[in-house]
């Protein structure tokens, strides 16, 4: 009898993993998930096949990848997508012409850039508010507010959202709670645990976390919520290739390796950083100077390696951006190596310049990624780039 590993079993989550989703290849009986590099499938007969008809509906490999981040996140159903942008894009597509949608006011760019420059004029609006108080959620809601959309913590200020709260103040106004966990991963904080709805990720950060791929993933509970979903998957086909999908699922057996790294990492340079410009230079929600410090160390059990740093003025920004040699300038995040960028430029360039100002996104302030370098490296890094 072939061994199964019973997604539904109580197991811890490096456990979880390595193992959920996934399925001893029947031919050979393979460990490894193949790379099902198929458009299609031969049928048996007319309307008898094996439950696999055409490879943007499904295909085996990206079905493992969906299965497993479920089982992460604790959700009961997965879908994959192409990136993480084309991921909100199908969510979106889960509403209607006439549907409000409140935001945080500070996104990824590029979700911004989507729901400002297409969605928009498709007919869904939106109010971007500041998600740290729930109260403007509230204040915000209209009888045709369908969704609140937060990520938490942002990109790039780190700013966090009561997912708790955020929820009840969804709920109580008929909307849905959507959640980009990109920046923590579940391995430190579960949304679905706080009342979220759809948990998202951009696939290509942490949980691949080799920046060797781009994609997406949306995990539902609700099974009606899903049934919708999946049919927005195939419909607007917005669907990962099966060997990015195969690389995802190689990153996510390590996650819980990773990410205690990243986290570890990511405090000390933190700490070198606030010693080094001032504490209240520095954006980390694992500083005690963070304003929601409390709240972080409440709602996440750590806080990753995403750091980011105000050094006044665009210039001092690019000295240190440019005399790096470990963290290297790059957009993206969330990988093994070290990146270190500049949002106001890159990947918060589409935001107008007047909104990015209001917000805090100046051209001082430089963005960090710590990797799971050896630290002491990491720190003489930085110690030559601030000289
Ligand atoms: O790049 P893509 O896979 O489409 O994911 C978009 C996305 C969604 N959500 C968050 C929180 C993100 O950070 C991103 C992508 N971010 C970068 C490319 C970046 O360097 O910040």
């Amino acid at each position: 009898m072939t061994r199964i590993f019973d997604d539904d079993l109580e197991t811890g989550f490096g456990t979880r993993a390595i193992h959920a989703g996934q399925r001893p290849e029947p031919l050979a009986g393979a460990i490894m998930t193949p790379v099902y590099l198929t458009s299609t499938y031969v049928q048996d007969a007319l309307g008898r096949h094996k439950g696999y008809e055409y490879a943007r509906s499904k295909n085996p490999t990206r079905e493992a990848l969906e299965r497993n981040v479920a089982a992460l996140e604790g959700g009961r159903h997965g879908f994959a997508f192409a990136s993480g942008t084309a991921c909100v894009d199908s969510i979106m597509k889960l509403f209607q012409s006439g549907d409000h949608i409140i935001c945080g006011e500070n996104v990824y760019g590029g979700t911004f850039r989507l729901f400002d420059r297409l969605l928009r004029h498709l007919g869904l609006s939106f109010s971007y508010v500041d998600t740290r108080d729930p109260e403007q959620i509230a204040r915000a809601c209209t009888p045709k507010t369908r969704a609140v959309l937060v990520e938490t913590p942002t990109n790039p200020l780190m700013w966090i959202t009561d997912l708790s709260e955020a929820a009840k103040v969804a709920h109580e106004a008929g909307a849905l709670l959507i959640v980009d966990n990109t920046f923590a991963t579940p391995y430190f904080q579960r949304p679905f645990q706080h009342g979220a709805d759809i948990v998202f990720h951009s696939t290509t950060k942490y949980l691949n976390g080799h920046s060797d791929m781009i994609g997406g993933m949306a995990v539902l509970r609700d099974d009606a919520l899903a049934e919708r979903l999946a049919f927005i998957q195939n419909a607007a086909g917005a669907v990962p290739g099966p060997f990015d999908c195969w690389l995802a699922l190689r990153g996510t057996k390590t996650l819980h390796l990773r990410m205690p790294r990243h986290d570890e990492n990511g405090r000390r340079v933190a700490a070198w950083l606030a010693e080094r410009v001032g504490p209240e230079r520095v954006i980390y929600p694992g500083l005690e100077s963070h304003p929601q410090h409390a709240l972080a160390k409440r709602q996440m059990t750590g806080y990753g390696g995403m750091i980011s740093v105000d050094l006044g003025t665009r210039e001092r920004a690019a000295r240190v951006l440019e005399r790096t040699r470990i963290f290297s300038l790059a957009e993206s995040l969330g990988g093994v190596e070290s990146l270190i960028s500049h949002p106001a430029t890159m990947t918060h360039a589409s935001v107008p310049p007047e909104r990015r100002a209001q917000l805090g996104i100046t051209d001082g302030l430089i963005r960090l990624s710590c990797g799971v370098e050896d630290i002491g490296d990491l720190l003489a890094d930085l110690e030559h780039a601030f000289k």
